[in-house]
C-alpha cells in the first residue's frame, strides 16, 4: 500500500501537470463508478463521493450535532484515556494519521504521546492538509509532519523520515472502518498491517453496536443536515456529469438493519421519473431506494476477530461509559 522512500513528500508537491492529469482521471473515476451504480438492480451510489468541498463542508456539521453521538464520544474517550493511550503506544513513535480531517483528534492524541517523533498526515484535500499542518507546527515546533496528499484507498508513498522512531503507529479514527463492508473492512486492514509495518500499531476508532434508537437517530437529525449531505451527493452528479436530478424529488432514508449490524442510507425517488446522466438515462420507480451508503456498527470480540483475521494482535481497548463507542489499540502480529 505505502513504501517509505519518497524523500520529498512528492505527492504533497504535486506540480500542475500532474494535478491536471489526476484530476481527469478522478472524474473518469466518478462517472464510470456512478453509472455502473445506477445500472445496478437494487441501484446504489458509492458513499466515498459525498466528499466534496460542500459534502465535507457538511460532514462538518454532522460532527457538531447534538444526534451525532460519534465524534463527542470519541473525543470524550481521547480525553478520558489519552495519558494511558500514549503509555501504550510507546515514546518516539512515528504517528500515519489517515484521513484526519482538521485533526481536532490527532492533536489531543499528540499532546498526551511521549517525544512523538515523526507525524504524517494523509488526506485527499489538499487545502485541508495545508491547513491542519501550519497550524500543527505552530503546535509542535520539534515534531517533523510531513503531509501526504493522497486518496489512502489507493496506493500511496510513504516520505521518508529525517527523525528515527521507535514505532510506526497507524491512526484512523472517527470510525471510518464502519463505512467499508465486511470483506472490504478485512482487506484493508490487511493493507494497515503493512502500513504500520513490523513492529507497528494500530489505533483504530470504532462505533459499537448499541440501541437502534440511538444510531437512527444519528443519521435522522431534526435540523436535517443529514439529509442535505445525501442529497448532495445528487447536486455533484449533476454538476460534474451534467445529470438532471431534481433534488426536491428525493427523501433521504436511513434505517438500522440489526441483522446486520449496520444503519443503511438511502435517497427514495418520490415520483417516477425518467433522468439524464452523463448522456445515458436511467428510469425510477415511484418508491424505489437507492443505497447511498452502509454505516457499520461492530461488537467489540467482532472487531477483534476481524483484526485478528488480517494479521493484528489485540492489545487494548477504551470506550466511553456506556460503551457506545470504542477506540481499540492492535500490534502488528509477528
Ligand atoms: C464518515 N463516517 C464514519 C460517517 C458515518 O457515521 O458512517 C459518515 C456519515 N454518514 C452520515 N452521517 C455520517
Amino acid at each position: 500500500m505505502a513504501i517509505h522512500g519518497d524523500p520529498f513528500g512528492a505527492r504533497y508537491f504535486v506540480n500542475e501537470e500532474n494535478s491536471a492529469v489526476a484530476s481527469e482521471l478522478a472524474k473518469k473515476v466518478f462517472r464510470d463508478e456512478v453509472l455502473a451504480g445506477l445500472s445496478k438492480s437494487p441501484r446504489r451510489l458509492p458513499y466515498k463521493f459525498f466528499y466534496d468541498e460542500r459534502g465535507a463542508q457538511l460532514f462538518q456539521q454532522i460532527c457538531d450535532l447534538p444526534e451525532y453521538y460519534i465524534t463527542r464520544t470519541e473525543i470524550e474517550i481521547l480525553r478520558l484515556h489519552g495519558a494511558e493511550m500514549a503509555e501504550t503506544l510507546g515514546p518516539q513513535i512515528e504517528l500515519i494519521g489517515l484521513g484526519t480531517g482538521a485533526g481536532t483528534k490527532t492533536r489531543i492524541l499528540l499532546e498526551e504521546l511521549h517525544e512523538p517523533r515523526v507525524y504524517v498526515p494523509i488526506d485527499i484535500s489538499k487545502r485541508q492538509l495545508e491547513k491542519s499542518t501550519a497550524s500543527f507546527r505552530k503546535m509542535f515546533p520539534t515534531l517533523q509532519i510531513l503531509p501526504v496528499a493522497a486518496d489512502y484507498l489507493e496506493p500511496f508513498e510513504l516520505p521518508l523520515p529525517r527523525q528515527l522512531s521507535s514505532r510506526s503507529v497507524v491512526y484512523f479514527p472517527g470510525s471510518t472502518i464502519g463505512n467499508f463492508e465486511p470483506d472490504a473492512a478485512g482487506e484493508f486492514l490487511t493493507r494497515l498491517v503493512e502500513l504500520a509495518g513490523d513492529g507497528g500499531g494500530l489505533l483504530i476508532g470504532v462505533d459499537l453496536q448499541k440501541d437502534r434508537h440511538v444510531i437512527e437517530a444519528a443519521y435522522n437529525d431534526s435540523a436535517g443536515v443529514t439529509a442535505k449531505f445525501n442529497k448532495n451527493l445528487l447536486a455533484r452528479i449533476n454538476r460534474e456529469l451534467g445529470a438532471d436530478f431534481d433534488l426536491a424529488h428525493w427523501q433521504h432514508y436511513a434505517v438500522y438493519n440489526p441483522a446486520e449490524g449496520r444503519i443503511e442510507i438511502y435517497l427514495i425517488s418520490e415520483i417516477h421519473q425518467t433522468l439524464k446522466v452523463a448522456g445515458q438515462i436511467f428510469q425510477f420507480r415511484a418508491g424505489e431506494k437507492m443505497l447511498t451508503e452502509y454505516s457499520y456498527k461492530h461488537t467489540i470480540g467482532g472487531f477483534i476477530t476481524l483484526a485478528r483475521q488480517a494479521g493484528f494482535k489485540f492489545e487494548q481497548v477504551w470506550t466511553d461509559d456506556v460503551r457506545w463507542f470504542g477506540v481499540f489499540y492492535f500490534t502488528v502480529a509477528n
